[in-house]
């Protein structure tokens, strides 16, 4: 099978997702980074329309407001950026289950399977553009080529709002006329004895003489650098791994009878469970309640839920009635444990764009990760488990996957 690796990036992202969110910025200079008293900092990325200016990605502030005083300047929201990645990731994993996100706007796949069902590199192609613009409503570019390298360059290349292919035994000819400055790995040091040595171009690169190369930088990297001009790279898709499953688990100090206390300490176990499961980026299908008893006999008692969620409340309910079915024995606990799985990427936002009720609180829980990122996570729980006090103490904190 014929090896073909799409490498995706989004166009201006930051902006672009400011431009979803307010139509009215379209077409304008548009600088994230901080706001206009802001003077400190850097750009973290500009609009097109200010890349005209001059103004890019680390440039600092101050110097984008000398060359562009008339843009609109962001601090930007990264919460939003956030969501929009991994909806283009919903998007690369119905193409593919071998994706590698590389940055929070870019990806590798590997769709040498894919050809047949989605009709070749254009078909391909075509498929991601436009339905990443209708769940996103966000311009971006594809290169694809036989490997992780060309196909890389080739969506610089291709930007923005492009489709570029390479096909095999091309590789080297579609690099030849580019600068070395667009090796990936080349830095300006490796750039400048390049130059000294009268190379410019990856042809050129690709065509020295290997003496010439090993005397400036050594056998190893001579070899890679005039490989890697050439267009042969190796280096497969790495798919991230799933987790499996998630739980949270503790033994109480005293084997108890309890169970308003129980329920208190289960509300905190799935508290922590589905900040984990969100922060991963996932959502859960199945959840546990794992009950021992003081004679050390465990039950698990399982619910399957008709839709995968994130959502603190929607396993609430599901563990309620698991609990029914814990407090059958009158015996006392000595163990509690929450475990989520069927776990998957969070695909709810694209299924729920029709605007269900759920987008709401997807978005309350999403600010509430944040404030804990920022403070810890007992900083903000719910009011169930704060019967528990305010710093909650487990006797054995087993709170590990
Ligand atoms: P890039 O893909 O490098 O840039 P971009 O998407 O803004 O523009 P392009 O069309 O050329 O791809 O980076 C993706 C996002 O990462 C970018 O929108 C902002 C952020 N970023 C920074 O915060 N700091 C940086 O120095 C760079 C390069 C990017
Ligand atoms: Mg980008």
């Amino acid at each position: 099978m014929e090896r073909r690796i799409v490498h995706i990036d989004m166009d201006a992202f930051f902006a672009s997702v400011e431009v979803v969110r307010d139509p009215s910025l379209a077409g304008k200079p548009l600088i994230i980074g901080g706001n206009k008293e802001d003077m400190r900092g850097v750009v973290s990325t500009a609009s097109y329309e200010a890349r005209r200016y001059g103004v890019h990605s680390a440039m600092p502030l101050a110097e984008a407001k000398r060359r562009c005083p008339q843009g609109i300047f962001m601090r930007g929201h990264f919460e939003h950026y956030r969501e929009a990645s991994r909806k283009v990731r919903a998007v690369l994993e119905t193409v593919t289950p071998l994706v590698q996100m590389a940055s929070i706007d870019e990806a590798y796949l590997d769709v040498s399977g894919s050809q047949r069902i989605f009709g070749g590199d254009e078909g391909i192609g075509t498929y991601i553009k436009e339905e990443i613009k209708a769940q996103t409503g966000l311009p971006c570019t594809v290169a694809i080529t036989p490997n992780k390298l060309v196909s890389k360059i080739g969506s610089d290349e291709g930007k923005p709002d492009g489709y570029l292919r390479v096909a095999a035994g091309e590789e080297r000819a579609f690099l030849a006329p580019l600068s070395v400055r667009k090796l990936p790995g080349a830095g300006p040091r490796t750039c400048e004895v390049l130059e000294r040595l009268g190379i410019r171009t990856l042809g050129e690169l690709a065509s020295a003489p290997l003496v010439s190369l090993e005397g400036a930088f050594g056998h190893q990297t001579a070899i890679s650098l005039q490989r890697r001009a050439q267009g042969i790279s190796t280096s497969e898709v790495e798919v991230e791994r799933v987790a499996k499953s998630i739980s949270r688990e503790t033994t109480f100090p005293e084997d108890t009878l309890a169970w308003p206390q129980i329920e208190q300490t289960l509300a905190y176990l799935t508290e922590r469970c589905m900040y984990t499961l969100r922060e991963e980026g996932l959502e859960a299908k199945r959840v546990t309640l794992k009950v021992r008893y003081r004679d050390f006999e465990t039950k698990t008692f399982a619910h399957t839920l008709p839709e995968p969620t994130a959502i603190d409340s929607v396993v609430g309910s599901a563990l309620r009635e698991l609990i029914a079915k814990g407090k059958g024995r009158k015996d006392r606990v000595r163990l509690i444990g929450v475990g989520l799985d069927q776990l998957r990427y969070n695909q709810h936002q694209m299924t729920l764009f029709g605007g269900k009720g759920d987008e709401k609180w997807e978005r309350v829980l999403e600010q509430a990760d944040a404030v804990r990122q920022k403070h810890g996570f007992n900083y903000l729980r719910s009011g169930k488990s704060l019967g528990l006090g305010r710093e909650v103490k487990l006797a054995t904190p087993s709170l590990s996957r």
